[in-house]
């Protein structure tokens, strides 16, 4: 492959010395609050993004200001867990240099959005204070790597955490060029000092997901995962792994050859393949994916493109493993599970509802300020969901009542406010931070819930978990091509209404109505409401019972998603 063909990114990745760039300078010059736009890349795997706030933008320009730049930060956390002492850093960090707010993701990791460049690098610093970091939670790397957030539930999760976290260190990036820039470390002459042995000088073609899954909950919606980990039990013990590779949820609208695509199992490996197998995917990516285009350069293209038996010769190959048949799963669905529950050993854990993910003050619900007094007051763990929920975890019998009464003293506790909708529901973040946003999102699908919520009263369906996704545009953020009602930003107050996805991650919902105001998505969903309240089997979920029925096509593959 000529370099002339490879992407602007490719060469900036190339030039920026295992990920230095100049952001140095950038951070030290006060005449703007950018930094240089290739830096604007680098600063990715750092975990950084420069933003500007949507809602001032057109303003700023008409008074000839530069835009209202602010950097979102990402933190990494593999499985989602955390001490109530590390969360209690997280909480002063978001008073201190964001906006009062902690966004959990849909990756099991926290943002703050609304540092300015100024309180960057102290933001990092502090951060690291934390012992957390926020290497590799962005850019072409292996991005937070996510595990069922219950791990106390028994001595199966709790290994399959380790198996995580030690994924997670391996993947990790080995440049110290995160180190000097935010940490004041000691400075690397020249770049060559650095080795990065699994990534090389230019990392991978585009960003690289993983993921490990305990079944029967799919939580963590391993489909969506460029690399899954399906856990395999016997006799209550991990007996290994099925090995998933090549999902995704990105696409463009209008662009056919783009899509979002669900994984295929490639086999089954013991437990002590993970590492070697891992990296043997990685690997193969990296030198096969498509870096002249980075809409076609995920691993799920690379896998559609050359097929899977290839894929699984050349990881056998890279890793020494020969994968075993698949040993058989079975998944109920792929949202959280909420209220108390008891683990293996005794303790309780709480799963709380946090509406699209976003802790701050909000009237009389206050989850900032009420998951800070239970931090401070009880010593449990954190444990953030891959849908965006926060589990209070390792509480003993006797604070259980004491956690209940702060629940509803801050208004947060989950029957507050929660339908079986708003429950599974998610929605990305949007307008006013993402730069890619064609329209509102969590911003907007509370409101939206309401009304859907009232419809399916009438028909007597107010009891029946739906899962619903929201996301400002195609890039897929909240997984919506996998909810039984996706919902996908296309232009200011219009989406296209995806549906029939499986109630658990296993088929993707097939496009329904493009470009749809909120009337005419409430107008198309009603009769769908009543012919499921009318004809539905005992049991059967509503993208289900939409497939059986006709309503909507089947997608039994990404690539047939635009046919229809
Ligand atoms: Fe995402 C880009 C937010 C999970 C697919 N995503 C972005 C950016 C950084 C916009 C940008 O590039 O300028 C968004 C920042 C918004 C903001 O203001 O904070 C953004 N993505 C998010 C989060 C915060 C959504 C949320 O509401 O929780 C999630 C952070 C996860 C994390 O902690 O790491 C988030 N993004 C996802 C997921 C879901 C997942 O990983 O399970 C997907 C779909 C799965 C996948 O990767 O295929 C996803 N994000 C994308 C894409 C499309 C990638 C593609 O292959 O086409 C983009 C755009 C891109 O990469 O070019 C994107
Ligand atoms: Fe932004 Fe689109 Fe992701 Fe939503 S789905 S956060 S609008 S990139």
């Amino acid at each position: 492959m000529s370099d002339a063909n490879l992407t602007e990114v490719e060469s900036i990745k190339a030039a920026s010395r295992h990920l230095r760039g100049t952001l140095e300078d950038g951070l030290n010059d006060p005449l703007t609050g950018a930094v240089a736009d290739s830096d604007t890349h680098v600063s990715k795997f750092h975990g950084i993004y420069q933003q500007d706030d949507r809602d001032l933008r057109s303003e700023r320009k008409r008074q000839k200001l530069e835009p209202a730049y602010s950097f979102m930060i990402r933190a990494r956390i593999p499985g989602g867990l955390l001490t109530t002492s590390q969360w209690l850093g997280l909480d002063r960090i978001a008073t201190e240099h964001a906006n009062q707010t902690i966004r959990l993701t849909t990756r099991q990791a926290i943002q703050y959005h609304g540092v300015v460049k100024r309180d960057l690098k102290k933001t990092v610093a502090e951060i690291n204070q934390a012992a957390l970091d926020t290497i590799a939670a962005c850019g072409d790397v292996n991005r937070n790597v996510m595990a069922p957030p219950l791990p106390q539930l028994s001595s199966i999760h709790r290994e399959v955490q380790r198996q995580a976290e030690a994924l997670s260190e391996h993947l990790m990036p080995k440049s110290r060029a995160y180190h000097e820039i935010w940490l004041d470390g000691e400075k690397i002459e020249s770049s060559k000092t650095d080795v990065e042995p699994i990534y090389g000088d230019t990392y991978l073609p585009r960003k690289f997901k993983a993921a490990f899954v305990v079944p029967p909950q799919n939580d963590v919606d391993v489909f969506s995962q460029d690399l899954g980990f399906i856990t395999i039990v016997t006799n209550g013990k991990i007996l290994g792994f099925n090995v998933t590779v090549g999902g995704g949820m990105g696409m463009t609208h209008g662009e056919t050859d783009t899509y979002p695509r669900l994984g295929d199992v490639l086999g089954f490996i013991s437990p002590d393949a993970v590492r070697v197998v891992a990296e043997a995917v990685v690997t193969t990516q990296r030198d096969f994916g498509d870096r002249t285009n980075r809409k076609h350069a995920r691993l799920k293209y690379t896998i559609e493109d050359r097929g899977v038996e290839w894929f699984r010769a050349e990881v056998e190959r890279r890793s020494g493993v020969i994968f075993g048949e698949p040993e058989k799963f079975a998944f109920v669905a792929n949202g959280d599970t909420y209220g108390w529950q008891q683990d293996d050993v005794g303790a309780w854990h709480y799963g709380l509802f946090v509406e699209s993910g976003r802790v701050g003050d909000f009237g009389d619900r206050r989850i900032l300020s009420g998951l800070r007094a239970l931090a401070q007051r009880h010593n449990t763990e954190f444990r953030l969901t891959p849908n965006q929920n926060l589990i209070i975890g390792k509480v003993a019998d006797q604070d259980k009542a004491s956690i209940n009464s702060l629940l509803v003293e801050y208004g947060i506790e989950n029957s507050a406010h929660a339908s079986p909708l708003r429950l599974n529901s998610m929605a990305c973040v949007a307008f006013p931070t993402c730069g890619l946003a064609m329209a509102e999102s969590e911003r907007y699908l509370p409101t939206l819930i309401d009304k859907l919520d009232a419809d399916l009263k009438r028909h007597g369906l107010g009891d029946e978990p739906i899962t619903i996704r929201m996301t400002g545009c195609p890039n897929g953020c909240a997984r919506p091509y996998i909810a039984e009602i996706g919902l996908v930003g296309k232009g200011p107050g219009r989406y296209t209404l995806f549906l029939g996805a499986g109630f658990a991650g296993g088929r993707l919902g097939a496009p329904y109505l493009d470009n749809a105001n909120e009337e005419e998505v409430l107008a198309a969903l009603s009769p769908l409401f009543e012919h499921y309240a009318l004809e539905r089997h005992e049991a059967e979920h509503f993208g289900d019972f939409l497939v059986r029925t006709g309503d909507v096509r089947e997608i039994t593959a990404g690539r047939h998603i635009h046919d229809g």
